[in-house]
């Protein structure tokens, strides 16, 4: 396949060797009471990308391809959160903490969940991650290298945040990695547009971004494929 309008050049990838990466699209980020509020956001700029998300996830699901979900998430026992990342600012509530949803970014906490729409299902790998980057003490690398994934689409939140480091850390291990802008929000929207802007610059020095209005038609021209669920 080929998006032609791709930026800053046509990204080409086949669907046996791409990934589609769904970086944390749980209730910590999306629903008040979580995480993203708790540092004084307003979550409700995140939730206008779902419907683009679902799309996008369907069609992938429909034509057979590999979904990858991350959550940001730590042990119970806060054993990988460093010290330096949990005493940072001035929270309202700091991870390890009980909020309206459980214990803030705790795996297993009800806001830890992926949103319904878009919760993972049989056969797709769902990997809790510590870090920022979905790399960083994950084994994920290892996992796509495993099943032979050379390009990754990415998706989620927040696009300057979990999304660049984790694409950064995508690029820096050797995968072409394109950004879907439509389905991935900040909740500083300029900062949201620095990073699509930053992404593809000099070259896609990072890699590619694209829209679910290009890469749609593309999904919808290969043959459905038997669904696990
Ligand atoms: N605060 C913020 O914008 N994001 C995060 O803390 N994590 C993710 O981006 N997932």
């Amino acid at each position: 396949m080929q998006l032609a309008e791709a930026q800053p050049f046509p990204f080409s990838f086949g669907l046996k060797s791409t990934a589609l990466v769904i970086i944390d699209m749980q209730r910590d980020f999306i629903e008040p009471g979580g995480f993203g509020e708790t540092l004084g956001n307003d979550v409700s700029l995140l939730q206008a990308i779902v419907p683009a998300c679902q799309a996008v996830l369907e069609a992938w699901r429909r034509a057979g391809g590999l979904v990858v979900h991350t959550r940001e998430a730590h042990k119970a026992d806060l054993s990988d959160c460093p010290p330096a990342k949990r005493n940072r600012g001035n929270p309202a509530l700091r991870i390890g903490d009980r909020g309206a949803m459980g214990r803030i970014l705790v795996a297993g906490e009800p806001g830890n969940q992926i949103i319904p729409g878009l919760a993972p299902q049989r056969g797709e790998i769902a990997i809790d991650k510590p870090g920022k980057g979905a790399f960083y003490a994950t084994g994920l690398h290892e996992q796509l290298q495993h099943v032979g994934i050379t390009h990754l689409l990415f998706m989620g939140v927040t696009t300057e945040v979990c999304v660049q480091t984790s694409m950064r850390e995508a690029n820096d291990r050797g995968y072409d990695c394109l950004l879907l802008e439509d389905c991935t929000e900040s909740y500083f929207p300029a900062f949201k547009t620095a990073a699509v802007a930053m992404m593809c610059a000099q070259g896609a020095i990072v890699g590619w971004t694209a829209t679910s209005a290009q890469l749609l038609p593309a999904l919808a021209a290969l043959p459905a494929q038997p669904q696990h669920c």
